[in-house]
């Protein structure tokens, strides 16, 4: 039985395959349709086992060709062209494509040169400086492969939590659907809405826990069972993760609830607080003696506390449990709330979709307005605009806004930062922008010293409205470049520029605490998906939990306003 994270895994190395066997166009059908794949929150087994072949050409991004592929992966957990590809390069293609700076054409020439087939090896022969000897590569490349090598080691095998919610709400679904199981949350870190989780906490609730243990054991997605007790069990799933499922009944889930969805500082804290009244906090209930106070929700045991419920998002001990005390918790932003999208790439230049496509689908997924934001010249790998391509863009905008109602397409870019602050595109252009986001893209090893004065330049552009992606980290791939954050919020506050939380689930960029200072110093900021697919849309979800743990409500955030009122507060 196959799980949608292996098909993306198997197209995913389909795409390098292809690349490496030099096979051009082909590859990108594969990398969109993995992208299609994993981006859904039903199992493809499952639409299979519904509509047939004809169901699975329905799934985005997945045509008749790829349809027969996954058709063969179901049936028989790989597909034939795959395999004669991977006959020529027997290596761990997943594995190498996660060090940063590693493509295809890499792992071609690491296989071919030093019979390198997984990250041990690749680091071993780095560190026998054996790579800066292979055409093409230097010391430089081979520094840099090491230090991707230790970036990823430092992520510790956490995984990126926005590129596992699909999966992680067909496993909930799943759960779900099993007799005598009435509800069913994952908790944890990912309930809390970390960037990064080390594992997958699930908690149900039924009064049959043993039932629901050996169906859950069942499920495709297990690999390995370490342990399992009457109401719980300890797995290692497919994905590689480790998850624990907890089975509780009615009466003690609100408190099996509060317990696992931590953090572990916000337990403590809520502990000594119980303490203090007397009472006793588990995760059973909050008791006075053997008498049960409250435990069936969690509303009930942060009340019998004095305590408003903090949403999970802020439980961190980083001041929630004083709010709660006061009446002053934050009325966090919703994720209902986002009205619009200031970054979206389109075909353009390096994005899959036109402008067109791009606007129905941010329509379809709830938006009143986007800005088209596509990169610019410097950047010529992606085709970046220069300025009479922008001002073609502009007039082409106009020509399809006619096409929508109630829908509003924006003129903006994604301007390049230079080394010095510099933008890549003159003023007068800029000026006829309605939106103006400016990027670092290059230079990430600059000082600190030298950073936060090239953006700050770039701040004080009066046409620039927005920093896109701060400080250009990816998270597990690449480090943030080395800024002075409290520099940056105060020139952004003194230029009235936004900073953007970038949604895309491996930047998220500004970070919680950022966001947090912003909120208190009145500066204000954007949730923006960074789109290059109709299909990004949904990581909007991911920059709201962003700017909820870092305190942030409606009034901070400018495209949760409706458009004019967000146009107005710009440059
Ligand atoms: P993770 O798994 O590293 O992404 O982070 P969490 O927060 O999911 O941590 P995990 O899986 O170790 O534990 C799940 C929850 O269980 C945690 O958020 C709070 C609770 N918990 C775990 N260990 C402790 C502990 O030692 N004391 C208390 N009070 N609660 C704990
Ligand atoms: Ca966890
Ligand atoms: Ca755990
Ligand atoms: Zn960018």
């Amino acid at each position: 039985m196959v799980t949608n994270r292996e098909i993306a895994k198997e197209f995913t190395e389909m795409a390098a395959l292809l690349e490496m066997h030099g096979v051009a166009f082909k590859p990108r059908a594969y990398e969109k349709a993995a992208l299609g794949v994993e981006s859904l929150d039903r199992e493809v087994k499952d639409i299979y086992k519904e509509g047939g072949i004809k169901a699975l050409e329905q799934i985005p991004s997945v045509g008749k060709g790829i349809a027969a592929h996954i058709e063969e992966l179901i049936k028989k957990g790989s597909f034939s062209e795959y395999k004669t590809l991977k006959k020529k390069f027997p290596v761990n293609i997943s594995e190498l494509l996660a060090v940063e700076g590693i493509g295809p054409k890499m792992i071609k020439v690491l296989w071919e040169k030093l019979r390198i087939k997984n990250i041990k090896q690749l680091e071993a022969a780095a560190k026998k400086g054996k790579i800066r000897d292979i055409p093409h590569f230097g010391i430089k490349s081979e520094q840099k492969i090491l230090k991707g090598i230790e970036f990823l080691k430092a992520s510790n095998g956490r995984r990126i939590l926005g590129f596992m919610l699909p999966e992680l709400r067909s496993l909930e679904k799943m759960i779900e659907s099993f007799d005598g199981v009435e509800k069913v949350i994952t908790v944890g870190s990912v309930i809390r809405r970390k960037e990064t989780i080390g594992d997958i906490d699930i908690l149900a609730m039924s009064s049959k826990p043993k039932d629901v243990i050996e169906r859950f054991l069942t499920l495709p997605f297990i690999a390995h069972v370490y342990g399992k007790g009457e109401n719980k069990v300890n797995v290692k799933f497919k994905n590689g993760l480790d998850g624990d499922l907890l089975v509780v009944s009615k009466k003690s889930f609100g408190a099996a609830l509060n317990y696992f969805t931590g953090s572990k500082y916000h337990n403590i804290a809520l502990r000594e607080i119980a303490m203090k009244k007397g009472f006793k906090l588990s995760d059973q209930g909050l008791f006075k003696g053997k008498k049960i106070i409250a435990g069936e929700t969690e509303e009930g045991i942060y009340h019998a506390l004095g305590l408003d419920m903090p949403p999970p998002e802020i439980r961190e001990d980083t001041g929630e449990i004083h709010a709660a005390k006061s009446g002053k918790l934050p009325k966090l932003i919703g994720y209902d709330d986002l009205r619009g999208d200031l970054q979206v790439q389109t075909d353009w230049t390096d994005g899959e979709h036109s402008i067109e496509e791009m606007a129905h689908a941010a329509q379809k997924a709830g938006l009143e307005y986007i800005a088209i934001t596509d990169h610019t010249r410097s950047l010529a790998m992606t085709g970046g605009s220069d300025e009479k391509k922008l001002l073609k863009q502009i007039e082409e905008i106009k020509k399809i806004q006619k096409k929508f109602k109630n829908f509003r397409i924006l003129a903006g870019a994604e301007v390049n930062i230079g080394k010095d602050g510099t933008l890549d595109i003159d003023d007068e252009t800029l000026s006829k922008l309605d939106v103006v986001g400016a990027a670092v893209h290059s230079h990430f090893n600059l000082t600190r010293e030298e950073q936060t004065k090239r953006v700050i330049r770039a701040m004080e552009n009066p046409h620039v409205d927005i920093i896109f992606h701060l400080t250009g980290r990816m998270i597990n791939k690449r480090e943030a470049i080395d800024i002075d954050a409290d520099a940056i919020i105060a020139a952004a506050k003194r230029t009235k520029t936004v900073l953007e939380i970038d949604a895309f689930p491996d930047r998220l960029d500004i970070k919680d605490d950022y966001i947090r200072k912003c909120t208190e110093q009145g500066v204000k900021m954007s949730i923006d998906s960074d789109a290059h697919s109709t299909q990004h849309f949904q990581y909007l979800e991911v920059g709201i939990s962003q700017a909820r743990r870092g305190w942030a409500e409606k009034k901070d955030i400018i495209n949760a306003w409706p458009v004019a009122k967000m146009l107005a507060m710009l440059k």
